[in-house]
Formats: C-alpha cells, structure tokens, sequence
C-alpha cells in the first residue's frame, strides 16, 4: 500500500474547476447527472482526490487550499441541486403533456346485453302458462333410455329410437330429443295429487342441422291430468294461450296426427296473425300456422307417471320455440338464432 501524497497546486483546482463547468454543460438527464456527480463527488472523484491530499500539505497551504477547494464542492453541490430540481420539472412537464386528457372524446360506454329472441319468446310463453294456473318445470338434458322413449309409450323399434336422429352418450344415456321426459319426472313426484297443470320448459336435441332445424332448439310442453278433463278443455287452454301470444282476435284449429303419447293426436294451428288468415308470406298463403301438437294422455303414459287411468286422464301439447321467435320477429333463417352476431341480436328488446 503506498500512501497517496498530495501538494496543493492551485492550477489543479482551476483544472477541475473547468472541467466540472464544461462537464455540467453537457448534463442532459439525470443519467448524465448521477455520471457527473460520481466523477466529481465520489470516492474517486477528482474534488475528493483534492480533498483527500489536503492532510498532506503543510499547515499553512492546508487553510488556503481548504478553503478554495472546499467552495469548488460547494458550489459543484449546488450545480447538482439546481440541476435536479430543473432536470425533474422538465421530466414532470413531459409526464404531464403525455397524460393530457381530452375530456371532448366520446366517452367508452357500459354496453347493456340484450335477451335473446328465443330467450324473450320462452318468458311470453311462461308468463301465459303460469296465469292459467301451470307450474313451470324444468329437468335434465342428458336422459335415460327410460324417461325419454320407454316411459313416453315409444317402443322399441319407433324411429324416433334411431341414432341417426338422437344423440346416444351410451345405448341406455342420451340427450334429450324432447322435454316429455320432465313431464314423467313430474307426475312421478306428484302423483297421485289432481290437478296437475305444468310446463316443461328448455333444450332438447336432435340430429337435424339446415336451415330451419338446428341440433338443439327449445321446447315447451304442457301437461294437464285431472279426474274427467277433456278434449274441449285441450282447446280451451289452447285458444287462450293462443290469443295471450298471438293477439285477441286469433283463432285456432285442430287436424288428426298422432304421437305415440297421446291418443288421440292433433297438430293445433294458429290463425297467421299477420294477414289474420287470409294469406300472406309468413302462412305461406294458407292463413295458417302449425304451431302447436296435442293431445290426450295416452294411458301408459299416466301409468308410468304412477297415475291410474281408470280413475284421472290428461291432456299434452308441445311446441317448438324458434319456430314461433322466427315467425315472430320475421327471422327467415334458423342458424341466425344460434351464430350469436351481435348485431342480429341487439335488434331484440
Ligand atoms: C307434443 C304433442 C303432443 C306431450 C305429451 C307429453 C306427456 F309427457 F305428457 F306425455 N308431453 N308432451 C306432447 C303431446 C307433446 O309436442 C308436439
């Protein structure tokens, strides 16, 4: 170790004396700030180095130097001092400008969703039901064998059984092709209780995919058992959800059909409540509209439910909801329903 030793040299302070001023003029940021303090105030900057030497000299240089070296720091610190605080209101001023906030631009807004066609048709419905004194029921989307096909007086060889037309999970497991299977979980529960008046509501699937079928679409299906209720009762409840749904001066009308469930079956049109029967685009000009399937319990039907059907009977109907959204709200393709544009959808309060 070989200890430093210093004489003062006046010369040397007014070296470092001008290279710290012509060093400060090129200080920029507080980068070039910190850089100029370390080469000037830190343990091996140049004022230190003289600072450092000052113990070296004799007495009476010591007093001289001391004092002159001791004002080039000073006034070095309040370079730095002065420096900082222009340096941080310069960085604060572009903080401020890049922040600027044009309280003129269009606000972001909070869009609001809106229901979905089918969704604001299912309500209708349900509200109807529910004043004519039905329970609203709702049950599983995946289903036995039992409850879907079994239960509902659908053989074992009905074609509704194929696996070109449901969604098999197992031989025994699938998806729901219709929402009857509810109706037999409902009557198991409440029989042997009259009345029962209730309505099925939700998804059902089937193996159907064009323009107006999709593989899964929703149903409502009603169910009425009671000791002596009847076919006049059938379009009794109909007429009435019918002119709720379609407009007071609606009119309905039954044909034969059949369902395995119901005996006898009928198809219940809708007088078209656009052209009010007299034939337009949406009836087809037929001043019709197949909206609705009906019908009396079948008797195995109400056995399976745990009803006797000796002593009560029923009535059923069941309908497709997008059928009645579309022809409600003039939507000519299915696939609209279910491709979840924003745009399409938006348009439905
Ligand atoms: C329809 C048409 C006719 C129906 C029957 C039943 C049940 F479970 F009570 F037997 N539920 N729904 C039915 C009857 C459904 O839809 C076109």
């Amino acid at each position: 170790m070989t200890e430093q030793v210093s004489t003062y040299i006046p010369e040397q302070v007014s070296e470092v004396e001008a290279l710290a001023k012509s060093a400060f003029d090129q200080v920029k940021t507080p980068e070039d700030l910190q850089s100029f303090r370390i080469e000037f105030l830190g343990k091996k900057g140049m004022i230190t180095y003289l600072l450092k030497g000052l113990g070296q000299l004799p007495p009476e240089a010591r007093r001289e130097a001391g004092i002159r070296i001791n004002l080039l720091r000073q006034e070095v610190e309040d370079l730095i001092t002065l420096k900082e605080s222009s340096l941080g209101r310069e960085a604060e001023a572009r903080r401020l400008e890049a922040e600027v906030i044009d309280v003129t631009l269009p606000g972001k807004g909070t869009p609001l969703g809106s229901r979905h066609p089918v969704n604001l048709v299912i309500l209708e419905i349900k509200k109807i039901f529910v004043s004519l004194g039905f329970e609203v029921w709702e049950g599983p989307e995946i289903e036995t064998d039992y409850y879907n096909f079994e239960a509902l007086n659908i053989g074992r060889d009905h074609p509704a059984r194929d696996t070109q037309d449901s969604f098999y999970i197992t031989p025994d497991i699938l998806l729901r092709t219709h929402t009857s299977p509810v109706q037999i979980r409902c009557m198991e529960i409440k029989a042997p209780e009259v009345p029962l008046r209730m309505v099925a509501v939700g998804k059902t699937y089937r193996r159907d995919n064009d323009a107006t079928h999709s593989p899964m679409f929703h149903q409502v299906e009603g169910l009425v058992v009671d000791r002596g209720t009847s076919l006049a009762e059938l379009k009794g409840t109909l007429l009435a959800f019918a002119r709720r749904m379609f407009g007071s001066e609606t009119r309905i009308r039954l044909r034969p059909s059949h369902f395995p469930f119901t005996e006898p079956s009928a198809e219940v049109d809708v007088s078209c409540p656009i052209c009010g029967g007299g034939g337009c685009g949406v009836c087809k000009q037929s001043g019709w509209l197949e909206i609705l399937g009906a019908g009396m319990v079948h008797p195995n039907v109400l056995r399976a439910g745990g009803y006797d059907p000796e002593a009560v009977n029923g009535f059923a109907f069941g309908m497709g909801v997008e059928r009645i959204a579309m022809q409600r709200y003039a939507i000519d393709n299915m696939r609209l329903l279910f491709e979840n544009d924003l745009r399409f959808l938006g348009q439905f309060r």
